[in-house]
């Protein structure tokens, strides 16, 4: 190992140090010039409130002056030649194109170009243009910025730290919190305690067992001392002016949540790429994160410039501000929720229901590299951690839309034997204590072209062979004239797959010879039946316990009873049609 002296400008005690560092990955990364500091100054403005943008918030302080302290890195990066330099695409040489797939895996994306990469180039500036116009107040909050991680490569970590250190405003930046989440790997230990000895603002948090994100969030936050929380995630790149936006919404109105624009770095060549404007995070059945731009005519009716803020039903979950003191009135995170995933439905919907706005913050951008698999091992089973974090999530916040959340192939989880979700007592008070509105107060105000039917199908259930209509008589099935006006003919079919009226539903007895209504419950399997649609309203009936046969209900020709039998896709007596559809 040589010792690599490098000048660095500290620029968070704004001089000069000279520091000294041991290790032999640094020196091929970490050479050359400090960087120039560049001095900005907006013009004095009053803020606009943002249209097309409802808030309950006065954005109407006045501005004062604003300074913008950031590093010019377009103009004067350190090594211009260097590759991957200005965001551009880096190049393998085809003889190392073996090191590249040997070290893939270790972080799931070009872990060789990473290295080669300077771990402070510059990016475009992805900025729409007219955030020029945009101005923040002087007096903005400071950040404690969270970094989680666990094995993150060592110049994704750097690179990420370095982005906010170079491109945050010194008296803005509070500290930079590295949470280890039980790191197995070496360079995360020594090493990286050595590198960051340099920037008195970072402090490094080391978990003593592995947490998952979630949790190790939450460590960093309870050691916090800036006014806001910013976390990222370890292998980001704050844009030019990343930082001033997400605060100023903070400032504006501490019910805000502010996400930067995710600008995606490449994971196979590291080029740093704007995303389209306009894009929304939501989420799909059931509880899958997505993005989705708002629509034209949505963008035209609020004469919306590409700069607006926009209202975000969900947010990504890795990156965004949020006051501190906010953040625990809200109850944090379900500190239930185990390693990765559910969290961003979680806090999105409790920020929403309980009073909050997420807002996608344009003017603020932060490159993520996008990756097709954790790099990292899940202690229990990947797949089973997810789902059991969304089913805490759609029992504590859903309220009768959970079952579209199961309908949407989660029906094993129902059976609470196999997977046990935990206790939620602590999360239901909570959404009670702190009188968070209902689910579909957030459909219909938050996210109103979300399609979320409670029934699939509904209305008279008409067989195609006897022509009449399913009815109950005295708890009995019975078929009758179909008559839209008698309510014993009304039956809805469900999430859940029932066949239901009021709270009875069909079901199979005696291994399949007759049929009946019995209590809904949502964990009997053999309550479910399986309706298509596509299939010319074909019911087929689950019947797991008969030799995993699939049986249809089929109706007698006489129309005098019902049974099960094998399926036979032509035959009329066994479709059934609802009169109305509203969910496939
Ligand atoms: O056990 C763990 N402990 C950790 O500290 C697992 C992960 N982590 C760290 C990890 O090192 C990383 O820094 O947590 C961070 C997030 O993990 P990723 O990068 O594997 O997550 P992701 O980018 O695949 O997934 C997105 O969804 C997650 C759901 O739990 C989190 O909310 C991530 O923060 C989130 N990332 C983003 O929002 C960036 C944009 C992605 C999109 C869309
Ligand atoms: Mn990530």
């Amino acid at each position: 190992d040589r010792t690599v002296k490098s000048v660095k400008k500290d620029v968070l005690k704004g001089k000069e140090v000279v520091v000294n560092i041991k290790d032999k990955r640094i020196n091929a990364v970490d050479k050359g010039k400090p960087y120039a500091l560049k001095e900005t100054v907006l013009p004095r403005a009053k803020l606009k409130r943002q249209p097309g943008v409802p808030t309950n918030s006065t954005d109407v302080r006045n501005t004062g002056v604003h300074k913008v302290l950031a590093l010019d890195m377009t103009e004067a990066p350190r090594d211009a030649d260097a590759i991957g330099q200005f965001g551009k695409a880096a190049m393998v040489p085809s003889d190392k194109e073996q090191e590249v797939r040997n070290r893939w895996n270790e972080g799931h994306f070009n872990v060789y170009l990473s290295d080669q990469i300077p771990v402070d180039r510059a990016i475009p500036d992805t900025r729409p243009h007219t955030c020029s116009e945009s101005v923040v107040h002087d007096d903005l909050p400071t950040t404690s910025v969270i970094f989680c991680f666990v094995d993150e490569v060592w110049s994704t970590l750097l690179r990420s730290v370095h982005s906010v250190l170079n491109r945050s405003p010194p008296h803005l930046l509070k500290e930079i919190i590295l949470v280890d989440d039980f790191s197995s790997k070496e360079y995360l230990k020594n090493p990286l305690d050595v590198y960051m000895s340099q920037f008195p603002k970072v402090r490094i948090v080391r978990l003593k067992e592995r947490q998952g994100l979630i949790r190790a969030r939450l460590a960093g936050a309870a050691i916090a001392k800036g006014d806001v929380l910013t976390f990222l995630d370890s292998h980001i790149e704050c844009n030019v002016g990343w930082l001033e936006p997400l605060l100023e919404r903070v400032y504006i109105d501490r019910r805000k949540v502010a996400c930067p624009v995710i600008d995606v770095i490449s994971d196979k060549d590291m080029s740093y790429a704007l995303v389209d404007n306009f894009q929304r995070g939501v989420f799909k059945w059931p509880l899958v994160f997505w993005w989705r731009r708002l629509s034209e005519e949505v963008i035209k009716k609020n004469h919306m410039k590409a700069s607006d803020p926009i209202r975000c039903p969900i947010m990504a979950g890795g990156l965004f501000s949020i006051d501190k003191k906010y953040f625990y009135e809200l109850g944090s995170y379900d500190p239930g929720l185990d390693v990765w995933g559910g969290e961003n439905m979680e806090i999105s919907f409790k920020i929403w229901m309980c009073g909050g706005e997420i807002e996608i913050i344009p003017c603020s951008r932060v490159g993520h590299i996008f990756r097709g698999a954790n790099p990292y091992k899940f202690p229990k089973d990947r797949q089973k951690t997810v789902e059991r974090n969304l089913a805490r999530v759609a029992e504590v916040w859903l309220d009768e839309y959970k079952d579209l959340f199961y309908g949407h192939g989660y029906y094993h989880l129902l059976d609470r034997s196999v997977i046990d979700i935990g206790n939620l007592t602590d999360q239901i008070e909570l959404r009670k204590k702190l009188k968070c509105k209902s689910f579909k107060w957030y459909l219909d105000n938050v996210y109103p072209d979300m399609v979320a039917p409670l029934v699939k199908a509904e209305g008279l259930v008409f067989n195609r062979g006897v022509r009449k209509c399913l009815a109950l008589q005295k708890g009995s099935l019975a078929f009758e004239i179909c008559d839209l006006s008698k309510l014993n003919q009304h039956f809805n079919y469900t999430w859940m797959r029932h066949v239901r009226q009021k709270d009875v539903c069909l079901t199979a007895q005696d291994k399949g010879s007759s049929l009946a209504m019995q209590p809904c419950d949502n964990t009997k399997p053999q309550l479910r039946w399986l309706h298509k649609v596509s299939n010319s309203a074909l019911v087929e009936h689950l019947v797991t316990e008969l030799a995993s046969q699939r049986l249809c209900l089929e109706a007698g020709a006489l129309g005098d009873r019902m049974q099960l039998k094998r399926c036979e896709p032509t035959s009329p007596y066994q479709k059934w049609q609802f009169t109305h559809y509203r969910a496939e």
